[in-house]
Parts: structure tokens; sequence; C-alpha cells
């Protein structure tokens, strides 16, 4: 078996095969320190913990990792909270960075045998209609090889070689672009307020995230095409301020910025998530924008429903999971991006003409106040914003 990508998606896969005694390689493009040092992602939902817990995948989150409720969304009609481990199934989030769990996985999965060639670019993908289908790669001193199995799973991304390798028409891919551009950033500062923080401003959007008691994960709405070098530090936290309304609900805590990122909000799925003998998990598969957490969350579920039903083939001679692997997840993956969409409009008003931006302003305002106040929205908000 060969996996490309050790993303959450390819060292869940990967950990899981191995513990069944399925043979696998993952070939890695970058080092093992630039896997570690990968920082996205940091609120698990529940369904994560679980499945990392069935597989004995979750002591690092349990040990250093924290539980999370509650999140605080500040407007022009004023702030209103809402814990969502109190509503709806009572679910929470843990709190834990995307790159510590990746340790956690990697180490996981070379202490039990596991083989990962990190600096192994895979090119190509190669007879994927045939029993053997074959990668192309390319090692870290530029010399070519190739790597055989009798599946191959892309988990190396949305421009990664799996993507790429897909014959035209084989699968489609439904994309929706946004239109909204976010300015990622990880600051090394404690968290200003003890909740996600989701600011709506007439200058645009701003986030706060708690990552670690020393380092916050904040988000600026920019213009699309923006540097992300194009602020200094100081102009980012005054915007930072007066976005999230310091002034009415107090100072944020700042601190040097680490990290910038601009992040075009693009969705996209891929359907069917295989072709022949090459599968498709994580954001190979599906690419979520980041406004409800749901990327590395839904990577980690494909991954064990996709490592079920190779197991089954390949160790009980059961096929049926694998048939049945594209439409199961295209279920979650459509869900996932309905509340993300929903998200996006939760916190946006659309870029456009005048006319069309008071329409959807006053559209976006409405949900807002519907969320403040009906409990049934709320119920069905923290449902959908913990669950995968
Ligand atoms: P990854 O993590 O991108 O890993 C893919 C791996 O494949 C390697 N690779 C290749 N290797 C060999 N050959 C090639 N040709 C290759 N091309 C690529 C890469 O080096 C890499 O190691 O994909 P995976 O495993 O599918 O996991 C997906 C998640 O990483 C992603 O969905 C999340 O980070 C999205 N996301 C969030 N998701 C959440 O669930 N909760 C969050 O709070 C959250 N916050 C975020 C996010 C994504 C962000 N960005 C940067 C878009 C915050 C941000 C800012």
């Amino acid at each position: 078996m060969v996996i490309l990508g050790a993303g959450p998606a390819g060292l869940v896969l990967g950990n899981l095969l191995l513990a069944s005694g399925v043979d696998c390689v993952i070939l890695e493009r970058a080092t093992r320190t630039q896997v570690q040092a990968r920082s996205r992602a940091g609120f698990l939902a529940a369904n994560t913990v679980r499945i990392l817990d069935r597989h004995g995948l979750a002591e690092g989150l349990h040990r250093r990792g924290r539980e999370h409720t509650t999140c605080e969304f500040r407007t022009e009609d004023g702030r209103f909270r809402l814990d969502y481990g109190s509503l709806g199934r009572g679910e929470r989030h843990t709190v834990y960075p995307q790159h510590e769990l990746v340790t956690d996985l990697l180490t996981q999965y070379l202490n039990t045998g596991g083989r990962v060639r990190f600096g192994t670019e895979a090119l190509t993908v190669r007879g994927a209609d045939d029993a053997r289908p074959s990668v192309t790669v390319r090692e870290a001193d530029g010399r070519t090889g190739s790597w055989q199995g009798r599946y191959v799973v892309g988990c190396d991304g949305r421009h990664g070689a799996a993507r790429r390798s897909l014959p035209p028409g084989a699968v489609r891919r439904h994309r929706l672009d946004h239109g909204i551009s976010w300015l990622g950033l990880l600051a090394e500062a404690p968290p200003s307020l003890d909740a996600v923080g989701y600011a709506v401003h007439h200058r645009g959007f701003a986030g706060h995230m708690a990552r670690t008691p020393e380092v916050t994960r904040y988000y600026l709405q920019c213009e699309r095409g923006t540097s992300p070098d194009a602020m200094s530090d100081g102009r980012i936290w005054d915007e930072l301020a007066l976005r999230m309304r310091a002034e009415d609900y107090g100072p944020l805590r700042r601190g040097r910025i680490v990290d910038r990122t601009v992040v075009d909000l693009e969705s996209d799925v891929l359907e069917p998530l295989r072709h022949g003998a090459l599968f498709l998990a994580g954001d190979a598969a599906s690419l979520l924008s980041p406004s409800a957490a749901k990327g590395a969350n839904l990577a980690v579920l494909e991954a064990e429903i996709l490592a079920r039903a190779l197991i089954d083939d390949l160790c009980h001679g059961s096929p049926e999971g694998l048939a049945g692997y594209s439409q199961r997840c295209l279920a979650h993956i459509w869900r996932a991006q309905e509340f993300s969409q929903w998200m996006v409009r939760l916190l946006h008003g659309a870029p456009g003409p005048d006319g069309e931006s008071v329409f959807h302003d006053s559209l976006r305002r409405s949900r807002l106040a519907s969320l403040s106040t009906s409990r049934s929205c709320q119920d069905w908000f923290a449902d959908h914003y913990v669950g995968v």
C-alpha cells in the first residue's frame, strides 16, 4: 500500500493499517522537521477524539489538549455567548494544535515499525486502472524512482500528485469560491478571551482562537490578493482591536506575530473519491473553507473509514467497504460543506455592488439574531459546530 502525504489523513491511515498488519509506506515531500512544524488546525471535534481514542492515538491530546465549549459573537448589535457544550448533544472541542497531533501520530507510526520516506515528492500516479498501480517520485537528492502497491491513497492535499494524476473526466470537481480572503495569524500572545471570538464589523471579519496558553490564532478578513506582509504587527493589532471592539469588551493581549498566511476561502469536493486503485482522503478529497474548522476532522474520519475498508478487502477478502467508501464519505463531506458555507454567510456580508451588500448584510444580521435568541437554532448550531 502506498500512501501519499504525512498529514493527519495519511498518518491516521498509516497507523490503522500498520496495527492490522497491512504493509504500507508513506511518501512525504517535506522533511520530518517541516511536517512537525506546520501549524494549522487546532479544534478537534468530539468524534475525532473518539476515533483517535479507539485506536490508542489520543494520549498526547488528553495530556496536553484542553476542552473548549464556548464561542462569543461580537456584532454591531452587541455581543452574545453560546456555551455550545451545554446545547444540542452537549459535545465539546478539544483544542490541540495540529502540528502536535501530527507529531504524536508520526511518533506512534515510526515506533511501531512504520515506514515514511521524507523528502520524497510523488510526481505521478500511474496505472490506477491496473492491479499494480505505481507512483513515480523524486527523492531529496534529485533522483527519480517508483513505488508499487495494490492500492495508492492520495492524502497529499489539494495541490498533491493524486489529484493531478486523475485522468480528465474520471472524477468531477465541484468548486465554490466564496470571494473572501482571511489573513491567518499566529501570535505569541496568551488568548484574550476564554472563548472562540467571532467579530463581525463593517471593516470585515476578525476571529480569535486559542491554541495554547501562550499562543493564539487570529484571523482578519482582507482584500483578495493582499500580501501577508502588507501590514506591520502594530497595524494588525490595532485593526484586530478595532474589529473585536476591544474598547467595549476588553483589550487584546498583544505579542509577536510569528506566522502569517493569506487564505482564500474556497471549497471543493471531488466526486467520486476513487479512480480504480487510487483513493482520495483529507484535503485531497475535499477542501473546506476554514470558517468552521472542519478540514482536519474530516481527514481523520475519512482515514478511519478507508482503513476499515482496506483492511476488510486485503485481510478478509471483502471489497464492499471499498466499493462504498466514496458514497459514505461524500455524505459527511457535504454536511460539513453545508455548515462551513452557513458559517461563511453568518460572518460576512457578500462582496458585491451596494444594493446586493445591503441585502446580504441584512440576512447576516437576521441570522445572528436568530442564533442569539432561538434555543432550537442554538441546538442546531451546537450539533453542527462540534460534529463531523
Ligand atoms: P495536509 O495536512 O495538507 O497534509 C498533506 C501532506 O502531503 C504532503 N504532500 C506531498 N507528499 C508527497 N508528494 C507530493 N506531491 C505531496 N504534496 C503534498 C504535504 O507536505 C503534507 O505533509 O492534508 P490532510 O492530511 O488531508 O489534512 C488536512 C488538514 O491539514 C486541513 O484540512 C486543516 O489544517 C484545515 N484547517 C483546520 N481544520 C480543522 O479541522 N480545524 C481547524 O481549526 C483548522 N484550522 C485549517 C485551519 C487550515 C488552515 N490553512 C492553512 C488553510 C487553519 C488554517 C490557517
